[in-house]
């Protein structure tokens, strides 16, 4: 990857090659950039996100950042940010964030999202949907033309009782859309468990899905359905970091 993000580089200098990963570290910096002492943090899940709450804990630690409380969008980001010394709450205790800083799987021209192929869209969807403000941050390749274009799954969190019945009813509902179900497996035979004791439905899409909003209440409306993946108009601010640098795309 060639990412020209510093304008002192003179044409002679040579370009600087970034893996995939510092791409996402570059958008995970940026959006740290908008975090001011005394906020309520909400705090992201996945590779991308991870190096955001890396940079936080650092800037604690270095007393550049002050009373900082951080609301953990997983078990994996809790343990992450108690090793780095980020005091932590809840959505009980502090129902209002300031600020939310989370990765995604998918982002469409209206930075609609999809999210979920790490498993924690329910606790992401809650965390994010109590946000003033949410900053996605991903590399280009998460860029679509249309949410599921990616042709990897639309992730739906499901409750385990008679889970094939609501992916079949999932499957009815998007037939238009060419949609298969499948169980998400954790890699060793076994179906993958979310947070919650729930499981996962991935929906593979062969078309694009008509009105996304009318799709979504569809899908919540199946009795089974705990949450889907689609994140419709909740991003405030996605950072792309790519090949040409980074942009920041606001609502
Ligand atoms: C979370 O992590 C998820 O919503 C999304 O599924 C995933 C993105 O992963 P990564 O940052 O590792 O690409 O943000």
């Amino acid at each position: 990857k060639v990412l020209s993000l510093s304008p002192s580089l003179s044409p002679m200098s040579p370009p600087v090659i970034l893996t995939q990963d510092e791409l996402k570290k570059v958008a995970a910096f940026k959006a740290v950039e908008f975090v001011e002492s005394g906020m309520v943090l909400g705090l992201g899940t996945g590779s991308t996100a991870k190096h955001a709450v890396d940079r936080i804990g650092e800037l604690l630690r270095q007393g550049k950042l002050n009373n900082i409380i951080g609301i953990p969008t997983s078990k994996k980001t809790q343990e992450q940010a108690i090793s780095l010394g980020i005091p932590l709450s809840d959505l009980d205790s502090h129902p209002t964030i300031d600020l939310a800083i989370d990765g995604a799987d998918e982002v469409d021209p209206y930075l609609n999202l999809v999210k979920g192929r790490g498993g924690s869209l329910l606790r992401e969807k809650m965390v994010e949907g109590a946000c003033k403000k949410f900053v996605c941050i991903v590399d280009e390749s998460k860029l679509v033309k249309y949410l599921g274009g990616s042709g990897l799954a639309l992730p739906i969190e499901v409750v385990p009782f008679c889970w094939k019945f609501t992916a079949s009813k999932l499957e009815n509902l998007l037939r238009d859309s060419g949609c298969v179900a499948k169980l998400r497996n954790d890699g060793k035979g076994e179906p993958f468990v979310t947070d919650n004791g729930n499981y996962i439905v991935d929906l593979y899409l062969k078309k694009e899905i008509g009105d996304l909003q009318v799709a979504g209440d569809a899908i919540l409306r199946i009795a089974g359905v705990v949450e889907h993946g689609m994140f419709l108009d909740m991003a405030t601010t996605v950072i792309v970091a790519g090949d040409l640098g980074i942009t920041i795309n606001n609502k």
